[in-house]
């Protein structure tokens, strides 16, 4: 079985559904530009940075613009993110998260998070949770954004665990291909993640010695 010695999870569509909120915010922002912007199109963009994700868009629009204007519109999408996400509480908290924490703790298992968002601090105050982290890499942390392994490794490094000890925890395709790349066994929270070593609906009643026992690394 596999010696785990700390777990790195993502913030959005694993700890809390705020995946919704940056859908909805990049939706309103396409449509302001007069750009179809999809479900499919907001999957590509999971676990990917707001510039990346911006560029996404405009590439779909065939628009460009200048620097000023991008940066005037990742400040929109943001404020409409921050207005739709600033409900959040604890409440929200996914299912199944609180007590894997626990049983974490319980077993000296340290806890990190990689995520892409510059609001990942704030949302994790929201959800009362931030005092449960042994490190926070976020969005303000990293120069390269999912897939690549760098806020992993970041994560990995400061809890002094190597990738191998470390298990991920993914929504995001994004996400599953920058922990393998990095070395990291990653479970994937969602329907459509086989790439991921296991991977699951939901975290809800899970056990961390039960997610182990399932990991599968002939792929
Ligand atoms: P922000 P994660 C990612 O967070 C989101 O999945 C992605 O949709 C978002 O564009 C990215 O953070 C940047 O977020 O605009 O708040 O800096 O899934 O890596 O926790
Ligand atoms: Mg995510």
């Amino acid at each position: 079985m596999l010696n785990v010695k700390a777990c790195i999870f993502d913030l959005d569509g694993v700890i809390v559904d705020t995946a919704r909120h940056h859908f909805a915010a990049w939706q309103a922002l396409a449509n302001e530009l007069v750009i179809p912007f999809t479900e499919e199109d907001n999957e590509q963009l999971k676990g990917v940075s707001r510039v990346d994700s911006l560029e996404y868009i405009l590439r779909k629009g065939n628009l460009i613009l200048d620097s000023a204007t991008k940066l005037q519109l990742m400040d929109k999408k943001n404020a409409l993110y921050l207005g739709l996400a600033e409900s959040t509480t604890s409440v929200d908290v996914l299912e199944g998260v609180v007590p894997l924490m626990d049983e974490m703790a319980d077993s000296k298992i340290q806890i990190g998070l990689g995520s892409s968002s510059k609001n990942a601090r704030m949302i994790l105050k929201k959800l009362d949770l931030i005092h449960r982290f042994d490190t926070i890499v976020d969005g303000n942390n990293i120069t390269l954004s999912k897939p690549d392994p760098e806020v992993f490794l970041k994560a990995a490094k400061a809890m002094d665990v190597s990738p191998e000890h470390c298990l991920v925890f993914e929504d995001a395709q994004s996400g599953i291909e920058a922990a393998k790349t990095g070395g990291f066994p990653v479970v994937g929270v969602g329907s459509g993640l086989e790439t991921a070593h296991a991977s699951f609906e939901s975290l809800n009643g899970l056990s961390l010695e039960g997610i182990i026992g399932k990991l599968d690394f002939s792929q």
